[in-house]
């Protein structure tokens, strides 16, 4: 079977995640589920980078020791990317004991073989870049990604003989011109080729820094942080260890931001060569996510932390969005507003809405059983037929905005279809016709739900799921075809898939970023596990909790879920959508005395306001009202 295997950068661990590292392993998930569904064998390694000055500083500024320090904060990366639906082959870190043999053995053939010498520099380095800058790549003598002044470090190092390998690059780079792409980072690698290379310092000196893996050859010194990290993608398949490691080396896609062009376009390369080991596929570069104009990143600017938007807008909406936005190679824009109008427009209008009309009809008109069709509807056919044609190509070409776009056709497309073929009133005339339109339609939503599965894994299935389809294993050749729609099904129609967000209740939530007073949702409290964060106390004292009497209760029109209560808070009536109907019926709840967050903004559920939320012990299937003791009085406060 065709292997396939790509990587995202290691990210340092001073500090949390934010959307921009999000970026690119939901990218380099969804090419690994793509290349899956294609019948290849995936292999996705991310990770983290945690040796180094700059975590050796960040360890100290906290009072921690850098292994405390690294295992906090790389267990911060390692429990987002499963809330992200994120889900790597391997998860490796720089301090992993397999890791830091490969990183010697590699070093000590390349000093074996001459390509290493020993001497003293003088250079100009910057911490944030982990690497000597040029004078020529400062502007007004700072660096132009950190806009920090370098320091000037002079000490005996040893080196590797990049110079030597130079020609060699241009021409490989000359006959394979895709293996950096788009083709603007290619120039750019070209770019630094065009300047005679300055041989590469690949040690530290432990006087200055013993945070690094100990050169094989010297004691006195640890690897360069850069030369220890590229290599983490030979590690992590198991280099000179696992028999399969060349199969997937031979398929290897790196993912990268700009911001790391010349390590990995310059450096990696070289060194890989230089160990006689092939190069990398293909190296593909993306641009910065940008908020108000300035890259989104953890030291400068606004970092924009992950969790709070998946608690919004779902990881599906969430992960759409991230690839739907950005041209891979170009910068894109991250706002609120920008989430919203995607998710409203794309999602729960054009897609969701679909299958939400189509169901109610089948529900309504053919006691839920997907009705067969007399004939197909050549346009969406050919519509359909096309798209999953091109897919692949798109998907090896990282071009996942022209993927999702062209889905989206197919899908307004079938609106059209729909509008135009009025089965809402057909069904009175012509029931056989009127089930035709539907299953043309179904047949539409299907296909796009499968070439759609990799990027929003669970909203996808979701929906083939409730049309009767057994999700699993999907191959896009085998299942995005035309007339596999199982007639006789059952369809159900469920909640909304993707429900409208209220725009004001959504970006009052995120008032503070939008008005940007603070850095508002970036975390850096280390998290205890997946499930509990740690909040300090401040935090916590903003929430309002107080007792409430129930006064009436009725089922909410349309949702087997929720309960709409009147509750009694003080001298206060409100109204409170609770998830509780599986669990009590309206009568169980009037008079009870419950607890409820009081100063929740005010949320729209089904059409209903919700102004405040009861709280309530769930365990395995049950669930079980909070209550406070009958002695309380009205509106006391829970402290
Ligand atoms: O450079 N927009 O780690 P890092 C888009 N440890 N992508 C962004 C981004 C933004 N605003 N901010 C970060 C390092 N990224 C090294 C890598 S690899 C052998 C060693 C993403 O934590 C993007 O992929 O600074 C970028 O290249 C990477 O995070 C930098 O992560």
């Amino acid at each position: 079977m065709k292997k396939y295997y790509v990587t995202t950068p290691i990210y340092y661990v001073n500090s949390s995640p934010h959307i921009g590292t999000a970026y690119t392993t939901i990218l380099a998930d969804v090419s690994a589920r793509f290349q899956h569904m294609l019948g290849r064998s995936s292999f996705f390694l991310t990770g983290t980078d945690e040796h180094g000055d700059k975590i050796a500083k960040s360890a100290a500024a906290q009072g921690k020791s850098p292994q405390q320090f690294v295992d906090e904060i790389s267990e911060q990366f390692r429990v987002l990317w499963p809330r992200l639906n994120v889900m790597p082959n391997r998860f490796i870190r720089t301090t992993d004991a397999d890791h830091r043999a490969v990183v010697q053995k590699v070093l000590q053939r390349l000093h074996d073989q001459g390509d290493t010498y020993y001497g003293e520099y003088e250079g100009l380095y910057c911490t944030g870049c982990e690497r000597f800058r040029t004078e020529k790549e400062l502007v007004d003598g700072k660096c132009p990604d950190h806009g920090t002044p370098p320091e000037r470090i002079k000490e005996s190092n040893y080196f590797f003989r990049m110079s030597k390998y130079q020609d060699w690059w241009r021409e490989y780079i000359e006959q394979n011109p895709d293996v950096v792409r788009p083709e603007r980072y290619k120039n750019e690698v070209l770019g630094y080729l065009r300047e005679p290379l300055e041989d590469l310092c690949i040690s530290r000196p432990k006087t200055r820094l013993s945070w690094g893996i100990e050169l094989p050859f010297d004691t006195d010194y640890v690897t360069y942080v850069w030369f220890d990290a590229l290599l983490n993608y030979l590690s992590g398949i198991g280099y000179d260890q696992n028999p399969e490691w060349n199969g997937l080396w031979e398929n290897s896609e790196h993912l990268i931001g700009k911001d790391i062009v010349k390590p990995h376009g310059i450096y990696w390369p070289i060194m890989l060569h230089a160990a006689g080991l092939p190069i990398f596929k293909h190296l593909t570069v993306h641009g910065y996510w940008n908020f108000r104009d300035a890259k989104i990143s953890k030291s400068s600017g606004k970092p924009i932390a992950v969790d709070p938007l998946i608690d919004t807008f779902g990881v599906d909406a969430v992960r759409y969005f991230v690839l739907r936005e950005m041209v891979v190679g170009l910068d894109a824009s991250f706002s609120i507003e920008a989430i919203l109008k995607r998710i409203n427009s794309d999602l729960a209008n054009d897609l969701g809405n679909l299958f939400s009309r189509v169901a109610k009809l089948i529900g309504d008109h053919f006691q839920s059983v997907i009705p067969e069709a007399d004939a197909g509807q050549p346009e969406l056919e050919e519509l359909a037929r096309n798209l999953v044609a091109s897919a692949p190509q798109w998907a090896a070409e990282m071009k996942w905005h022209v993927l999702i776009e062209e889905t989206m056709q197919l899908i307004r497309a079938t609106n059209r279809y729909f509008e135009s073929s009025a089965p809402w009133s057909l069904v009175k005339t012509d029931l056989r016709a009127a089930g035709t339109v539907l299953r043309n339609c179904c047949e539409s939503l299907r296909i796009a739900s499968v070439v759609l599965y990799s990027i929003m894994p669970g909203k996808m299935a979701e929906l083939l799921s409730r049309m009767g389809e057994p999700v699993g294993d999907f191959q896009l050749e085998t299942h995005a075809r035309w007339g596999l729609v199982r007639g006789g099904a059952r369809l159900s129609k469920g909640d909304a898939l993707f429900p409208r967000l209220d725009e004001k209740i959504v970006l009052s939530q995120f008032a503070d970023l939008i008005s940007g007073t603070t850095t508002a949702t970036e975390k850096t409290a280390p998290r205890a596990s997946a499930v509990t964060d740690l909040i300090n106390i401040e935090d916590f004292r903003k929430i309002d909790l107080r007792t409430a009497i129930v006064v009436a209760a009725e089922k909410l029109k349309g949702s087997d879920k929720l309960l709409k209560l009147q509750v009694e808070v003080g001298s206060e009536r409100r109204q409170v959508v609770a998830g509780i109907a599986e669990h009590y019926a309206p009568e169980q709840v009037v008079g009870k005395k419950i607890v409820i967050v009081a100063n929740l903004l005010p949320a729209k559920l089904r059409g209903e306001v919700s102004e405040g939320m009861l709280l309530a012990v769930k365990w395995d299937d049950k669930l079980e009202i909070l209550q406070a003791p009958d002695s309380a009085p009205g509106a006391a406060q829970i402290s």
